[in-house]
């Protein structure tokens, strides 16, 4: 493999920072599939749980799952960019408790004190239900996700001053130097540095938006008489939500360009299209949330016209970047297929399917049809559960190949396969619900919707199944103290445990 970067060792203390993203997201993970089919098989009339506490499973799901992605792929994206920028591990850590209060702080809002608003806490609706329930669940709910987003802000932060500090400015790690014909090298930062980058960018910019308007909502809990424009605060709520929950991906993704690379033994080389197209999607995923404004006529027609035209060009640049690297990669390589590789190159086209969908729904005529219907949950469901969430199991897999010589059993695969086909139908199920026009975030349904409902329930069950299964194996294999010193190293003993387990 060329070597054209210096790498740093991974330490001990940032591998007990990665794991412990991984078993928090994987608990998480597990909590809130247990939720979502609590949720349809309520919808379906197989149980019945009041509105009240539908509602709160609803929320705490919707941010639940959010926060599940980001804590995974930060994990991801930590473990791979500390090897080319010496990261402070404490920084790591402090993420992790300041997440795992703010989760605590959630579950208390939702199911002490009834907070119910949906994991977006449109303004003003916290305060008509601090009125209803009175302030408590509002103010524990609003203030956790805080916790949250302060803990991934100093994480940004660090990773943003230290890649500043490595390259010469934040942005030539999208490679501006490069791009700008300051630098006559023939290609940019690793792609870890420049998926880190961009991140770093949309989600700093997220969470300070996220923030205000809950500082806004927060204060006008606390006193009814100071009021917002809810308009600006639905811009800054999306700005926030949409980006948030979109970066989960960039973040993840490090771990397919990593990954995939190794085993192929051929290093994934940041040329410029590759550079043009991360600057591209950096510039799209700021610009798009208003694709969630759509149906608000008081927004000006060219900001729905913007959030339109670009929501179709939002990913499709790394899309395609990275679908046809990772075919390059491949391609001839005599690449062995583990669960590590298999999962990240499947996680891969669960991105690419999942954004079709998605694509048709940002079409402002369609939108109005479809946009408060299953459809939409039908999409996410597709490239956050197949994408985003198979490459943090992957990733799991990975690490326990790396650093704690496990191999793979074919209850492993078993449990992929069950995975990945019963998630289509899980996602099937709210897409089929969509077109026969079943409304999203309805705790109660009509008879001729419930058989979607029980469908999607029964297969998530297997889901569920196969996710414990998953995390057991982790859990049952997770090390820390093997000392892999350097990406060769690793490389090495990668592959030669791989031709190990052949
Ligand atoms: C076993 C797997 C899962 C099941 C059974 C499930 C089920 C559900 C259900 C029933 C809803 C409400 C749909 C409605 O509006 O009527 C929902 C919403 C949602 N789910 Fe899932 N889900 C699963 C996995 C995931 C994953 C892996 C993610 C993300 C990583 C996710 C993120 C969300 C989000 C963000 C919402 C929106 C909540 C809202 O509308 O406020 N789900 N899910
Ligand atoms: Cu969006």
């Amino acid at each position: 493999m060329a070597k054209t970067e210096t790498t740093y060792p991974i330490s001990r203390a940032t591998k007990k920072g990665v794991v412990g993203h991984l078993a928090v997201a994987a608990t998480v993970l597990i909590l809130m599939m247990a939720f979502g089919i609590i949720m349809l098989f309520n919808q379906g009339g197989l149980i019945t749980i009041s509105p009240d506490l539908f509602y709160s499973i609803m929320t705490v799901h919707g941010i639940g799952m959010v926060g599940m992605a980001s804590l995974g792929g930060a994990a991801i994206m930590w473990y791979f960019l500390c090897k080319y920028v010496p990261l402070n591990p404490k920084v790591l850590m402090t993420n992790l408790v300041l997440s795992v209060i703010g989760i605590a702080m959630i579950l208390i809002a939702a199911f002490v004190f009834k907070f119910s608003d949906a994991w977006t806490f449109l303004y003003p609706l916290p305060s008509v239900s601090a009125k209803q329930h009175g302030m408590a669940g509002a103010m524990f709910f609003l203030n956790g996700v805080l916790f949250v987003g302060v803990g991934f802000l100093i994480m940004y932060l660090e990773i943003g001053r230290k890649i500043a500090k490595q390259y010469g400015g934040l942005m030539n790690g999208l490679g501006w130097d490069m791009l700008f014909g300051k630098s006559d090298k023939h290609y940019g930062p690793p792609a870890a540095v420049v998926a880190s980058t961009m991140v770093v960018i949309c989600n700093s910019t997220a969470i300070l938006a996220g923030a205000t308007v809950i500082i806004m909502s927060i204060i006008n809990i606390l006193n009814p008489s100071i009021v917002f424009d809810a308009l600006l605060a639905k811009h800054l709520t999306y700005a926030f939500g949409h980006i948030f929950a979109n970066a989960t991906i960039y973040m993840a993704v490090v771990g397919v360009y990593e990954i995939l690379a190794k085993y192929a033994d051929r290093p994934w080389k940041a040329n410029k299209v590759f550079l043009i197209a991360w600057n591209f999607s950096t510039l799209f995923t700021l610009m798009i949330y208003t694709h969630h404004l759509l149906m608000d006529f008081a927004v000006p027609k060219w900001m729905l016209l913007i959030g339109q035209i670009f929501s179709y060009a939002n990913g499709l640049p790394v899309m395609v970047v990275t679908a046809y690297g990772a075919l390059m990669i491949v391609y001839r390589s005599g690449l062995r297929w583990d669960m590590a590789s298999g999962l990240m190159f499947l996680a891969m086209f669960g991105w690419v399917g999942g954004a079709v969908p998605a694509i048709i729904d940002a079409t402002i005529v369609v939108n109005h049809v479809m946009h408060n219907t299953k459809w939409v949950p039908g999409h996410f469901h597709i490239y956050m559960g197949l994408g985003v969430t198979i490459m943090i199991i992957a990733f799991m897999y990975y690490y326990n190949k790396v650093e704690g010589n496990r191999r793979d059993h074919s209850w492993d695969r078993i449990s992929a396969a069950f995975y990945t086909v019963f998630f289509l139908g899980l996602t099937g199920s709210f897409l089929y619900a969509g077109k026969i026009s079943a409304p999203r975030r309805w705790a109660v349904h009509l008879p001729e919707w419930m058989l979607s409902d029980i469908v999607g329930g029964i297969s998530a069950c297997f889901v569920l199944a196969a996710t414990i299964s998953f995390t057991l194996r982790f859990f049952a294999n997770v090390k820390y103290t093997r000392t892999a010193n350097t990406t060769e190293e690793m490389v090495h003993d990668t592959t030669s445990l791989m031709k190990k387990s052949s």
